[in-house]
């Protein structure tokens, strides 16, 4: 049986430290699923702050969010939203952090999350976001994992890397 690859484990040991990875996303009910990308920080122990603030209903917070989220040492943001999911879009637009986007499914989606897809992934051009596919904040905990691997090795702390 094919076992996955042991990617991007920056830390043998508990995460401690200031965050280095923010997950924000739109609504409280975005949690179950977004908890997929914390669940993939914390096994390879990066550690990750989590926060529920919505581009429509909290718009100067997410702004204040995201401008000074470098300047407190995060180095990768991932971004959940569903409906016209503008959140991972307007987090990339004020800050130079990479942001990842995860669409995520709404009961209340006309399109079984296309809609937030189609949003997350057409931004215009010079304000990127890298976009995972429908729900999957797995892939975005691992994806942010392995560019803190790559742009520092040691996740930021003199550990051995497994
Ligand atoms: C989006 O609207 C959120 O990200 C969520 O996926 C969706 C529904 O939000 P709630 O009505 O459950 O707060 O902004």
């Amino acid at each position: 049986m094919a076992t996955e690859p042991q990617l991007a484990v920056v830390a043998t040991e508990p995460a401690e430290g200031p965050p280095l990875v923010g997950i924000l996303m739109g609504s409280q009910s975005d949690m179950d699923t977004m908890a997929g990308a914390a669940k993939e920080l914390a096994d390879r122990g990066i550690e990750h702050e989590v926060r529920v603030l919505s581009a429509h209903r909290q718009p100067d917070e997410v702004a204040e969010y995201a401008r000074s989220a470098r300047a407190r040492g995060i180095r990768v943001l991932i971004a959940g939203a569903g409906l016209s999911a503008a959140l991972p879009g307007v987090v990339a637009a004020h800050t130079e952090l990479p942001v990842i986007g995860v669409p995520l499914s709404s009961r209340l989606s006309v399109a079984s999350g296309l809609d937030a897809l189609l949003s997350v992934v057409q931004m215009p051009p010079g304000v990127p976001v890298a976009a995972v596919g429908l729900d999957n904040a797995r892939n975005a905990g691992i994806l942010a994992a392995r560019i803190i691997d790559t742009s520092m090795p040691s996740g930021g702390r003199p550990t051995a890397v497994a």
